[in-house]
């Protein structure tokens, strides 16, 4: 089994430079605790910067800095103090940062920031790529490295690279805005697995996938041309036994042993027996609520006056990102903020708000957690938010009461909170109350559901969920890799084709022969492909059969002086070559008025879509459409017709983004066998692309040689990936060389 790498901004320990050397410390951070018992793993290695300027660091400490982290598992990527402005201050925190949690109007588009981030990307890609070997897993986490899986996968391209997002996925209305867009989706889409702590992230970048970039996608599936990718949630946990146990051990201290924080809470709660203490905690980031919240108390005491005097509110706030203006601005808002609520409400012996702005110790975190009543969470956006969940784990006792905003990721799994709404003062107002005025039973009995779910789903089960899911993705595209048919395959089959006395091909057209295009009328054969068909179709006792879902009428256009045999509208319309058109037996047409009301309602309705009319078929085209409007009428077209044609001798088939209607019992598989008659030919090859063309890979004797194109299961015993690798296997046949041709390009 191969190692983990892990890469992330951050690397897990800070370095301080001293008089004396160097000192290192564990980061307390709640990746870096969840990742330990990977990252421990023999061989494994964390991928990130230290923190420090490489322009401040001498070099032979910088050389000194390395061999320290090669000995605690770690590889560091360096940056200098501009980059560090341009990329971490820059492009993470002043583009992506306020983009990705909707606040637009912070928004800095800043081509050289831009250029920075892709430079220091392409950094961290070497350095993963210089330390992988075959069997390893990349594990890439969060926004400062969007880029990098993409890097990755050009670097080794058979690795196993997983990506997490830690912070929200903008709906696609806002990702749009961004001027790098489509190569920030490329960049993550070079992961197997993409991973999202919520649903609907997931959605969002599945959405943006499909609308920018055109890929299909099917359920968590992005059909990339040589991959396939999935994306999902993946909610992170937290370490529950930790807090949990340290909170049991804290309620059991002596004293003496006590943090001189709980001493003081224990003194301040003494002193005033009916006095209830609400917390919260968070970096002082604008995208925590944080004025937001102290307005709210504001209203609060305002329109609850019992309270004045009885309840306070603790604030812990975390310096971040100072040297962003926005943080400098928001810093002396809410400084202004908390002196405005306690110059008018505070008393002598009575503070409405206890401001701390700065961190604080692991243990006496623990202390403000659990004796604090409720916590007051109120993010305007937040990936997922662990406070809350550090919260009720601290909650030994499973009295407390967590007021959670429901724009935090966390608020999916935590329903049992009193969840608010961060922009309504009077909702938190009236949450505020409803938390002092619950009754303990209903406290224990919400507390037991959500820390049952938080022991469950910790942080050793997210990493192992995630890993899991990854070997299991990156497995399917190996075995997928393994039926693509490779250059030695290839030889053979040209040689079988080249040994056969006589031959038949059956070629599928679009998506086939020719990529796909919004138009299908424009979709018209190349000069080279016709020079390659023709060739096919005069080698010596080789019939050439072009087998479609398209009307005739095109067909005839483009083929009707050819030496190949033609089958149009899925079997309705076969023409020998040389011949004349002849119909299938037994169809009708009258159906046809009704079936166009029907989907005339549905042109109408979804933009984009148009109607086909065949000879004996009508096809509903919405390939240019919205795609989620496209998919979502197309299912309701499906309900609809399933109704309205039950009883009758039709058929409603499901192509690539077309829903034909057409009569019962016509299909490629029934076609191609009445053109292969009593199955002469000793060498038989079927190419298609579509589900149409399984009929046709099921119904053909077992000695052909049946090839699907595209990364989908099938019939079919091998795969190619587009139409040029199909063309490039077909000018093998005609003996060409395959170097120099798309196939030598390979996975
Ligand atoms: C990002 C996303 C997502 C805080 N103050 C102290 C302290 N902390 C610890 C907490 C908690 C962590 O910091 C904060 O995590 P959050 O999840 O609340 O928020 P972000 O820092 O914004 O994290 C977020 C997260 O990534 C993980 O994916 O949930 O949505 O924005 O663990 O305990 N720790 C100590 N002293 C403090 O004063 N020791």
């Amino acid at each position: 089994m191969g190692k983990v790498i892990i890469a992330s901004n951050r690397l897990p320990l800070n370095i301080q430079i001293t008089e004396d050397g160097l000192t290192v410390t564990p980061s307390v951070g709640g990746l870096a605790t969840g990742l330990k018992p990977v990252h421990q793993q023999t061989g494994s290695v964390w991928i990130g910067w230290t923190g420090l300027p490489e322009d401040e660091v001498p070099p032979e400490r910088q050389q000194q800095i390395d061999e320290l982290l090669v000995s605690e598992q770690c590889g560091s990527v360096w940056m200098d103090h501009e980059e560090i402005e341009r990329v971490y201050y820059g492009f993470s925190n002043e583009t992506l940062w306020p983009l990705f949690h909707y606040f637009m109007e912070y928004v800095r588009f800043d081509p050289e920031n831009w250029a920075a981030y892709k430079r220091v990307n392409e950094r961290f890609a070497d350095a993963i790529a210089e330390q992988a070997e075959p069997g390893d897993t990349i594990w890439i986490h969060d926004y400062q490295l969007l880029l990098v899986p993409a890097l990755v996968r050009e670097r080794v391209p058979d690795a196993a690279i997983g990506f997490f997002l830690h912070i929200p996925f903008p709906s696609f209305e806002v990702f749009r805005t961004l001027p790098w867009r489509s190569e920030i989706l490329e960049g993550m889409l070079g992961a197997d697995l993409i991973g999202f702590h919520t649903h609907n992230y997931t959605r969002h970048f599945l959405s943006s996938v499909r609308r920018l970039l055109g890929y299909d996608v099917q359920e968590h599936r992005v059909h990339l041309p040589r991959r396939i990718a999935h994306a999902d949630s993946f909610p992170l946990g937290i370490d529950y036994q930790h807090f949990h146990q340290t909170a049991v051990q804290h309620a059991e201290r002596t004293r003496r042993e006590q943090s001189d924080i709980q001493k003081a809470l224990d003194r301040f709660l003494a002193a005033r027996e009916d006095l209830r203490l609400v917390l919260s905690i968070d970096r002082l980031d604008y995208t925590k609520g944080i004025a937001n919240r102290l307005r709210a108390f504001e209203r609060f005491l305002e329109r609850y006056p019992q309270y004045v005097g009885n309840v306070s509110l603790i604030m812990l706030t975390v310096p971040s990102r100072s040297a962003v203006p926005q943080y400098q601005r928001m810093k002396s808002e809410v400084d202004e903020l908390v002196g405005r609520i306690n110059g008018e409400y505070a008393s002598i012996d009575w503070h409405p708000v206890h401001y701390f702005y700065r961190s604080l110790p692991f243990d006496q975190l623990v202390d403000l957690y659990t004796t604090c009543d409720i916590a007051l969470l109120t993010p305007i956006r937040d990936g997922m938010n662990l406070v809350a969940k550090e919260y009720i784990a601290s909650r030994y006792n499973k009295r407390g009461v967590l007021i959670l905003s429901e724009m935090a990721g966390a608020a999916n799994e935590m329903s049992e909170a009193l969840l608010i709404n961060p922009n309504d003062a009077d909702d938190i107002a009236d949450a505020l109350h409803e938390a002092l005025t619950m009754p303990e039973t209903e406290q224990i009995e919400r507390n037991f559901i959500l820390q049952d779910r938080l022991e469950r789903y910790d942080i050793k089960k997210w990493s192992q969920d995630f890993r899991d899911s990854l070997k299991n993705v990156h497995a399917a595209q190996q075995r997928f890799l393994s039926r693509k048919l490779d250059p030695s395959e290839l030889t053979e089959l040209a040689s079988a084709f080249g040994e056969a006395e006589s031959r038949i091909l059956f070629l599928d057209y679009d998506g086939t022969l020719v990529g796909f295009r919004s138009q299908p009328e424009k979709a018209a054969p190349d000069p080279e492909l016709y020079a390659m068909l023709d060739q096919l179709a005069g080698m010596p006792n080789t019939r050439l059969v072009l087998i479609s879902g398209r009307d005739k009428g095109s067909f005839d256009r483009w083929f009707g002086n050819k030496p190949y045999t033609l089958v149009c509208e899925h079997g309705v319309w076969t023409r020998p070559a040389g011949g004349e058109w002849q119909q299938a037996d037994g169809l009708e047409t009258d159906w046809k008025p009704a079936v166009r009301q029907v989907l005339e309602l549905f042109t109408d309705r979804t933009p984009g879509s148009l109607i086909e009319e065949k000879d004996y078929g009508l096809a509903w085209h919405y390939r240019k459409a919205d795609p989620e409007l496209g998919t979502m009428r197309a299912n309701e077209l499906k309900d609809r017709l399933n109704f309205s044609l039950s009883g009758q001798n039709l058929e409603v088939l499901y192509g690539h983004k077309v829903v034909e209607v057409k009569n019962a019992g016509i299909n490629k598989g029934r076609a191609g066998m009445r053109v292969l008659e009593d199955g002469k030919e000793a060498f038989v090859l079927a190419v298609g692309d579509d589900w149409t063309d399984e009929t046709l890979f099921e119904a053909l004797p077992d000695r052909a040689h049946t090839i699907k194109v595209g990364m989908q299961n099938s019939f079919a015993k091998a795969n190619l990936e587009s139409p040029a690798e199909v063309r490039a296997m077909l000018q093998a046949l005609t003996g060409s060389t395959v170097e120099g041709t798309a196939f030598a390009g390979g996975a």
